[in-house]
């Protein structure tokens, strides 16, 4: 791990500095977080307004999942495709908001090493009623040839192949949250200079804690493991662990980002009439997938790990549970019956 001797220490000094032990490093990387800062501060002033300005309510269209879209979605989205589309490290992205991938085709694009997935804003239902929400983004080395248009195959790789994630959270502060291979860090926004400081150095999950996390307004839609594991949190008491407490915001960026700070589960199971669930697999699940893994936590669709699944294609779902070491090991045991 890194020493870090700085009072400040901005997102783009530590992702530099955390690349100079790697000699091969093009800065590429770097370069793609930059620009992935730079659209999280604009869309962050216009979340910071959007009652104060004509920017809340629905722009008229459905997107591609059938949902209202609110004209933040699309404008989050058009700053994130256009600060990767005109950098130096993306050759081309997928996006929810989008209903196909999109390869840039452009020289410096097709000479980039990286492709990006992302949520532009997710959780964006709760605009209105401003509780937080957030962007998810999920990087990849891509398997296509260099110097060429990236193709389907770069977009459609497995979870495990991700080369860093991470997450910007719009709240009470904003955040921005990512993992590579060396670990899990947090930079808080501060405003007075415009740049994400080095806020959460090395972040952890807890091995386990007492929220869970659930939308119990589908609870008999559960499988019988699941309604059984559910049942099992509300009985827990000092003797085993608890007493636990549910926490369910709605914006699932917020949710497990509490959870993955202190500890918890958040669960989005499939139902009888929905099996596959309701989260995305590339943009949603699988980049918090590797961040939650990366700090020491799982992430499974109730059978196999997350990141194992072959995706194919860009807006598939799968249920989704992730949290705490030990409390994704008990919810295990109900799901295959054991219990
Ligand atoms: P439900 C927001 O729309 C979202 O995709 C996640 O952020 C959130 O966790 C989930 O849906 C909430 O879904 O069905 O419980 O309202």
């Amino acid at each position: 791990m890194m020493t870090i001797n700085r009072n400040i220490l901005t997102l783009d000094e530590f992702t530099i500095m955390q690349l100079r032990g790697f000699p091969a490093a093009t800065g590429e990387l770097s370069s793609l977080f930059r620009d992935l800062g730079l659209a999280a501060k604009r869309v962050n002033v216009e979340v910071n307004k959007a009652g104060l300005v004509d920017i809340l309510g629905d722009a008229g269209s459905v997107n591609v999942q059938g949902e209202d879209v609110k004209k933040l979605d699309i404008y989050a989205n058009n700053q994130f495709m256009g600060v990767l589309k005109h950098g130096i490290s993306c050759a081309g992205i997928g996006s929810e908001e989008l209903d196909d991938f999109v390869v840039f085709d452009d020289e410096v694009s097709n000479n980039s090493k990286y492709v990006v997935q992302f949520d532009p804003l997710d959780g964006s239902g709760n605009i209105d009623v401003n509780i937080s929400i957030g962007t998810i983004f999920s990087v990849y080395r891509r398997v296509s040839e260099v110097g060429k248009p990236c193709t389907k195959a770069d977009f459609l790789q497995a979870g495990n192949r991700q080369v860093a994630a991470g997450y910007m959270i719009y709240g009470s502060s904003t955040m921005f949250v990512y993992a590579t291979k060396l670990g899990v860090n947090g930079f808080t926004l501060d405003p007075a200079i415009g740049e994400f400081c080095l806020s959460h150095p090395n972040i952890k999950c807890p091995s386990s804690g007492n929220v869970y996390s659930v939308n119990h307004g589908h609870f008999f839609r559960y499988s019988e493991g699941v309604r059984n594991y559910i049942n099992a949190c509300q009985k827990k008491d000092k003797s085993n662990g608890g007493p636990y407490t549910q926490r369910y915001i709605g914006s699932m960026v917020a949710d497990v980002h509490r959870n993955l700070m202190k500890g918890g589960i958040f669960m989005y199971p499939g139902t009888v009439d929905k099996p596959l669930g309701k989260l995305r697999l590339l943009y949603e699940c699988n980049p918090f997938a590797y961040i939650i893994e990366m700090a020491g936590g799982r992430a499974t669709d109730g059978k196999q790990r997350i990141m194992d699944i072959q995706p194919t294609f860009l807006h598939q779902r799968t249920p989704f549970f992730i949290g705490s070491m030990d409390m994704m090991n008990e919810l295990d045991t109900y799901i295959t019956g054991e219990k």
